[in-house]
């Protein structure tokens, strides 16, 4: 669904209009908070304030250009045909092993997307810019932040990811050392590195898939997922119903009516259309949707459910007023979603749904459940927490066309401790391959998700009055957890985001620590793996590439290596005789 800019202009009208209306009421002074806080939602409306109608259809176009060019992008492969991200593209990344083809996957995605989106992005950016001065912002990126209420948000997002970045420090350490012995350390950087199409994942922001070259304890128990799921004959419909049944275990509504009616959960073969998965109210209080085009693996299960996660959010806050049918910050949606999959995955969970015989109890399974975990919600801190640094940048005119990519490329070497697999220059764009920056949905909710999702479950679990250790708990057929977030749920944006923290976990600020203390055990464990280890890397991106020139040497280095044993060995048989 994209608006028409038609309907765009529209919409503006009708938010000027209404806001000239609340305007002449002294709604400041007004001493129902509540009624106070409409007021304030309904004189702020963002880019609909300017006085220019054509910045507003400007944005409108690029924006319907740019997804539309992401959602066209197709890679030609010389070995399988033209494909797009989703599936084609994705399985390749999700599953193959080869140096090679994952890095014409990686690149190839980038010249079919991000590379033909340079000149309308920076159109885009300005026209935003301008037209955001008429709500009182200086750039859209502080008006952008002001949905957290927070005066510090750049400063606590920082002192979060502070906090996190040795965990994710040691994970990063792990993996390089095993994706050297998988790869050959001549393809790593001498900078400590890693290439960025290694990761099972195409913009090395979850890297889950990836766990079976990693697997900390092969013996021990470790499941894959997606090739149970397609062994028990799994189909779209039924991975909605199993992520349905969740959140009804845990007394929420079930999916309405106009749900099943109205959603896309297949990708339609008529059309080109934005495969990446999203969920709409359409504010009737009934026709909610979900829009995906699903496929049967464990990394779409989950997406199910985060979809899913939002309907949910959506269902409950439907009784309040338009305008507080939103999250408490998108922070809070974005968590929300994500919430259920702390639980869904656990061993204990996969045995209750048929997808794991046997619970394991040694302490080497749960080593590697931990590390599983950690490569899709310690892996993702620092992508999380780069996406929006970089837009920020731009917004603010820091960054501009000049330098879009060479800034990317030092956030992503800098915070995640990777490096691009080939030369990168201005004729590229690589922001523009991942999906929000064409699609302009903020990221930096993401990461306050990954942060926000662990106090919550945290909260939850002991109102469930859990035992077991934060990380196996599972608050499947849970009431008490589910009351206790519906509490929160239903607030919607009627209150401070702070409200609607204290209302599950009784205080008002985001903490790193419950994420820390999950992922305790796996933290020792990482620390005595790397006790040899240059853990780390060098802040700025490798000046050098190992090229295939370079994969070249390597090769020539092993035809000198056999070519000598061989004569050695022929020389050696001519000296017995
Ligand atoms: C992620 C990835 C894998 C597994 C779990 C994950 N949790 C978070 C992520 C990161 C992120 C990503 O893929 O990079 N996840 C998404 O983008 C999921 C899509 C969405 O559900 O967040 C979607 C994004 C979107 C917003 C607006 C238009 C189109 C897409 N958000 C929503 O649909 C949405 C709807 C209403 C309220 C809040 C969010
Ligand atoms: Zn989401």
């Amino acid at each position: 669904v994209h608006m028409t800019t038609n309907s765009t202009l529209q919409m503006a009208e009708f938010d000027k209009e209404a806001a000239k209306n609340a305007s002449t009421f002294a709604h400041d002074g007004f001493g129902n908070a509540t009624l106070k806080r409409l007021f304030k939602k309904i004189v702020n409306i963002g880019f609909a304030a300017t006085n220019d109608s054509e910045q507003l259809k400007a944005i409108s176009n690029l924006e319907a250009d740019l997804t539309g060019i992401y959602s066209k992008g197709k890679v030609c492969l010389e070995s399988k045909g033209c494909l797009q991200l989703e599936p084609g593209l994705t399985d390749i990344i999700t599953n193959s092993r080869s140096y090679e083809e994952l890095l014409a996957v990686w690149k190839g995605w980038r010249d079919a997307s991000g590379k033909l989106m340079r000149t309308k992005y920076t159109d885009f950016v300005k026209a935003m810019n301008a037209a955001i001065k008429f709500s009182g912002f200086n750039d859209t990126g502080e008006y952008w932040r002001s949905w957290y209420e927070t005066p510090t948000f750049e400063q606590d997002v920082r002192t979060l990811f502070e906090e996190l970045e040795p965990l994710y420090v040691e994970l990063h350490a792990y993996v390089r050392k095993r994706l050297k012995e998988k790869y050959g350390k001549d393809m790593f950087p001498e900078t400590g590195h890693i290439p960025a199409h290694l990761f099972g994942n195409m913009w090395a922001q979850q890297w889950s898939n990836i766990y079976d070259l990693l697997v900390p304890f092969p013996g021990a128990s470790s499941v894959d997922i997606t090739a149970k799921m397609k062994e028990q004959n799994y189909n779209v419909t039924h991975m909605y119903r199993v992520a349905e049944d969740f959140f009804m275990s845990i007394g929420m509504e079930k999916m309405t009516d106009a749900f099943w009616q109205n959603s896309m959960l297949v990708k339609p073969t008529d059309r080109d259309v934005v495969c990446h998965a999203s969920a709409w109210d359409f504010y009737d209080e009934n026709d909610f949707r979900i829009k995906q085009c699903t496929s049967v693996t464990e990394d779409q299960l989950l997406t199910v459910h985060h979809e899913m996660g939002h309907i949910v959010y959506f269902q409950n806050y439907r009784h309040q007023p338009r305008l507080f049918r939103g999250g408490a910050n998108p922070g809070f949606h974005e968590g929300m979603a994500d919430i259920v999959s702390l639980s869904f995955q656990t061993p204990e969970h996969m045995k209750v749904i048929g997808l794991l015989d046997e619970v394991p109890q040694d302490s080497d399974s749960d080593i590697n459940f931990l590390l599983k975990m950690a490569l899709d919600k310690v892996a993702f801190l620092p992508f999380g927490y780069l996406i929006d640094q970089w837009r920020w940048s731009v917004f603010r005119g820091d960054t501009n066309s000049s330098n879009y990519n060479q800034h990317w490329w030092d956030l992503r070497c800098r915070f995640q401790g990777i490096s691009s697999p080939v030369k990168r220059t201005e004729e590229d764009f690589d922001p523009g391959a991942k999906y929000h920056i064409p699609g302009n949905t903020p990221y930096i909710r993401y990461f306050v998700s990954f942060v926000v999702q662990f106090q919550w479950h945290e909260a939850l679990c002991r109102e469930a009055g859990n035992t077991r250790p934060l990380h196996r708990c599972d608050i499947y057929n849970n009431t008490n957890a589910g009351n206790k977030l519906r509490e929160m749920l239903r607030m919607g944006s009627s209150k401070p985001w702070q409200d609607a923290m204290e209302a599950i976990t009784g205080q008002r600020t985001m903490s790193a620590k419950p994420l820390v203390n999950y992922f305790d055990p796996l933290l020792k464990w990482l620390k005595e793996q790397n006790k040899e280890e240059n853990t780390g890397w060098s802040a700025s991106c490798p000046s050098s590439i190992p090229t295939p020139s370079a994969l070249a040497a390597g090769s020539a280095n092993l035809f000198i290596s056999i070519t000598c044993f061989v004569l050695c060995v022929f020389f050696a048989f001519f000296q017995i005789r």
